[in-house]
């Protein structure tokens, strides 16, 4: 079984452990669960881009941001769906549809059913993150195949308030006990880089691995800063403007250990992050990543980098046919 009791210091202990020790100890965990060499695809889609009504000081969607991202409508099925196969196409194993909602409007549910009810006949796994969810939202979810939801509690519960003022950090555990009362898997990670202290990214982590059941999927997100957006234009020249490296590594090694069983998603922020720094994070346990050429409005590596890397390191995509290890260990 995995360990839901870890204390605040025992996971401050883990990331002040020396770099090679934590980062050794991470691999042993990253293998007694996983292939290490196999690392899942998965691809982004925005279904329903801009005009959130929430204040998140990362975000470009939100309406409060100055970053130029213009409020679309909700996507048609269809065009859902010839994005799902062209990822399915390109070997994605799971496909991630996002909504810049505060929460779905009742009258959207019948168009999102639809789309996870199609993404999933074409053998793909589905997510989606839509914000909070209604306990007959997320059950509607369910019966439509959703496999995954991901809704992150982004930081620690005290840097939370910093970041976040339209919602709360309770908000945020409500909508994931629903998820999984649904049945639904749970997505859940977090932004480093966002100006918090490494007490917040201890914080954050004990919270994911202390839930009453570890996520199955932990995104660990490096702060894309946007242009327009509270954070990116106030980290903009700081020394504080992309996260230490090593801190990065250090943050996924720590979420691998104490979540063994768990994907850990090296998310957002990889476009700028070097090769090196990425194959550290594989070693560290990172085993599931995002292609393609965008994420929802950001940049992302692109497919010819991913290629070219995975080449470089031995790595193989993971098979959406061979059960995971990580279940079968369970
Ligand atoms: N509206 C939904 C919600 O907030 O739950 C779903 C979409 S939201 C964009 C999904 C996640 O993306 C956020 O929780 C955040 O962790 C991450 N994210 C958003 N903007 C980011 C940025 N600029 N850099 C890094 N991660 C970001
Ligand atoms: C997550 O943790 N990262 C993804 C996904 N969940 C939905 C989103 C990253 C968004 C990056 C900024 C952007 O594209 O606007
Ligand atoms: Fe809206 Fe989600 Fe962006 Fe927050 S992170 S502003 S909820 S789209």
């Amino acid at each position: 079984m995995n360990r839901t009791d870890w204390t605040y210091n025992e996971v401050a202990e883990l990331f002040d452990l020396p770099f090679s020790e934590l980062l050794f100890r991470a691999a042993v965990v990253h293998r007694r669960y996983h292939a290490p060499n196999e690392v899942q695809l998965c691809t982004l889609l925005s279904v329903k881009t801009g005009g959130c009504p929430e204040d998140c000081g990362y975000c470009s969607q939100s309406a409060t941001a100055e970053s130029g991202v213009k409020a679309g409508k909700l996507m048609d099925v269809d065009a859902v769906l010839s994005a799902a196969a062209a990822a399915k196409e390109a070997g994605s194993q799971r496909f991630c549809m996002g909504a810049a909602w505060r929460s779905p409007k009742e009258r959207d549910m019948p168009k999102v059913c639809a789309m996870v009810a199609g993404v999933k006949e074409m053998g793909l796994e589905t997510c989606m993150t839509l914000g909070m969810l209604t306990e007959g939202q997320a059950q509607a979810l369910a019966a439509a195949g959703l496999d995954y939801y991901n809704h992150n509690i982004d930081s620690s519960p005290e840097y939370y308030g910093e970041i976040i003022t339209t919602r709360t950090f309770e908000d945020r555990l409500e909508t994931l006990s629903r998820v999984r009362a649904a049945g639904i898997s749970v997505c859940c990670g977090g932004i480093v880089g966002m100006g918090e202290s490494r007490a917040d990214r201890v914080g954050f982590l004990q919270v994911l691995a202390t839930l009453p059941r570890h996520p199955e999927s932990v995104p660990i997100n490096a702060l894309v800063p946007i242009p327009g957006t509270v954070l990116g234009d106030l980290l903009a020249g700081t020394p504080m403007a992309q996260i230490d490296d090593i801190e990065f590594v250090r943050t996924v090694a720590v979420a691998r250990i104490t979540m063994p069983r768990s994907m850990v998603r090296l998310s957002a922020g990889r476009e700028s992050m070097s090769e090196a720094t990425q194959a550290l994070c594989f070693l560290a346990g990172a085993n599931s990543i995002f292609t393609g050429d965008k994420l929802l409005t950001a940049g992302n590596a692109g497919s010819d980098a991913d290629s070219a890397l995975f080449n470089k390191l031995g790595l193989i995509p993971m098979s959406a046919a061979e059960p995971m290890r990580s279940e079968k260990a369970a």
